[in-house]
């Protein structure tokens, strides 16, 4: 079926023509009364449809498809309960700045206000998690709504939109025009950098006797590593990383010194505090990554160069701000540090030394079982969930076969349940990649149901699932500043996990030592369906929490 152009038809029928225009390919969602309508187009239409057991799941599918593809990801629910469900996946996206477009549909307009059935307020709930989120009120208002939603989740700094929709809106006609054109004035993204300011930096830099580069997310977005690799080639800078930026530069990089701030490698706190001019590239400082701001701003000189406005100088005091398009300001960077400064820069010699590594022992614990499998150097794309395996994951998970931007975790905000709906979103836009997913027992429970969506649409993924019986993290907190007074972070004994994936159609293997992960692992990547290595963990063994003086 193709779009018709200027016909009049239903608003459901609107939409679905303005998405296909869109290049939408697949839309995660789960339908309720308000919605139904669209659903009634969606039956025999070009656009794939992934019906999740659990709307979160279909906002986590959306990024995740996203983040792997780097195209736009939808997901829709109905009214009430459905829209709510979205609001933790949307504020994931919000935060980690994933471009994804919600759909919700609401009751219909001569209700609204009334505390209707399934009536919710979801543009108000979620104007703080989206960077833009509109009531259409008219069935003439769905193709500029749309295209501006597409438009804005992609353009500066991506992040989600929500557009709620009337039930009657979707059944009313309209005229529909496809070449509506949408201006957004006053929105104009900055993505060239200011040339005096660069010209500033280049100075700063080419001055400068240990100066290092921090990637973070924005680096993954803009495309932007090569740009960066040129830059620490220049300039013989070393590389690090915050969370978000893993996989912003290849890990046998050898300038990488890994990962900053609290969970961070100690080559790369040491060149940090070593340094006298630090470039921020698409990183925000975030607490977690900063650790003493107080002590970082004291330290350096600091240059940051970020597509949003409001991220310079929101937490550090920063001497040389740069708004715009990392890739971009990078590449004029290097440009005006190469034909102005040649003569001053001399490049040092990549740092000498391994990245921290995990010494592998017999004992069954998370880093063992995450570099055993990072050894195999798979080209995969990995997802996490969060807890201490997300941290050992992000600290050891360093295969050669790991792609930019292919390190897919929840950093801003930590969202447990993340994980396998991430994957299933992830392999749904890259078939031609494994997946592998490194979980804890406390978050794969959080949308375990997703293994029946796994197993319906046969998107395979393999899952390391790191069962301690805790909450792991949780019990790290108490152990480190509650006196070892554990509470409510011990699950019983009474989940067995490969059984459940059993019962949804699919398989796994329980493991209980090192010895016997490597088999059960090569099982995993020969199945051609998601199968679940279930890691039975024997050591409450700690992540490294490092405060600012480590
Ligand atoms: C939805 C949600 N609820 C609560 C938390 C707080 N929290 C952070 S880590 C963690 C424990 C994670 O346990 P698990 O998934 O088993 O991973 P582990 O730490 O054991 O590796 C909790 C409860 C969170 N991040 N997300």
């Amino acid at each position: 079926m193709s779009p018709k152009r200027k016909k009049r038809m239903t608003g459901a029928r609107i939409l679905y023509n303005v998405l296909m225009e869109e290049g939408v390919d697949v839309i995660f969602g789960y339908p309720g009364g308000a919605n139904l309508p669209f659903y009634d187009v969606l039956c025999d239409s070009n656009i794939r449809h992934i019906l999740v057991r659990h709307e979160q799941a279909a906002a986590h599918m959306a990024d995740g498809y996203a983040r792997a593809s780097g195209r736009v990801g939808v997901c829709l629910a109905t009214s009430g309960p459905g829209a709510t469900n979205l609001v933790t996946g949307i504020a994931t996206a919000y935060l980690d700045s994933s471009p994804i477009v919600a759909i919700t549909g609401q009751v219909e307009r001569r209700f609204i206000g009334t505390d209707a059935f399934q009536e919710v307020d979801i543009v108000g709930i979620t104007i703080p998690i989206t960077k833009h989120n509109q009531h259409i009120m008219t069935a003439g208002e769905i193709v500029p709504a749309v295209k501006t939603a597409f438009w804005l989740a992609k353009a500066g700094r991506p992040g989600p939109v929500l557009l709620d929709i009337p039930r009657d809106v979707l059944l009313e006609e309209a005229v529909y025009d496809p070449d509506v054109v949408v201006t957004l004035e006053g929105y104009n993204p900055i993505i060239s950098g200011h040339s005096g300011q660069i010209k500033r930096a280049a100075k700063l830099l080419s001055g400068a006797k240990n100066p290092v580069i921090v990637a973070g997310g924005g680096v993954i977005r803009s495309g932007a590593t090569d740009e960066l690799i040129r830059l620490s080639q220049l300039l013989g800078a070393p590389v690090l990383t915050t969370l978000m930026g893993k996989s912003a530069v290849p890990p046998d990089y050898p300038y990488y010194l890994g990962m900053i701030g609290m969970h961070g490698t100690s080559r790369a706190m040491e060149a940090v505090k070593r340094a006298d001019v630090i470039v921020a590239a698409g990183a925000r400082f975030g607490d977690r990554a900063v650790l003493s701001y107080d002590a970082f701003e004291k330290m350096a000189k600091f240059i940051q160069i970020d597509i949003d406005p409001a991220e310079i100088e929101k937490t550090v005091e920063v001497d040389i701000p740069i708004v715009g398009d990392a890739g971009k300001i990078l590449e004029e960077l290097n440009n005006r540090l190469e034909k102005d400064h040649a003569n001053d820069i001399t490049a040092k010699p990549p740092p000498t030394g391994e990245l921290e590594r995990y010494e592998q022992t017999e004992t069954m614990g998370i880093p063992a079982a995450i570099e055993l499998l990072s050894k195999k150097n798979l080209d995969a794309v990995v997802t996490t969930d969060v807890g201490r395996h997300q941290i050992w994951a992000a600290k050891y998970y360093q295969s050669t076969g790991l792609d930019t931007g292919m390190f897919i975790t929840s950093g801003g905000l930590g969202t447990m349940g993340f994980g396998l709906p991430a994957s299933l979103g992830a392999k749904v836009a890259r078939p031609d990649k494994r997946v592998i997913l490194i979980t804890g027992d406390g978050s794969f429970m959080m949308n375990i149901q997703e293994l029946a969506t796994s197993s319906h649409y046969d998107l395979p993924v393999l899952v390391l699932l790191m069962n301690d019986h805790h909450l792991g993290m949780i019990r790290q907190l108490q152990d480190a500043f509650y006196d070892a007074k554990y509470m409510a972070c011990e699950f019983p004994e009474n989940v067995d996990f490969v059984a459940a994936a059993r019962a949804m159609g699919l398989d796994g293997r329980r493991v209980t030592s090192i010895d016997q992960l490597d088999d059960a692992i090569e099982e995993g990547l020969r199945s051609k369906h998601t199968f679940v290595v279930e890691c039975l963990i024997d050591s409450q063994e700690n992540i490294p929490y490092r405060t600012y003086e480590d």
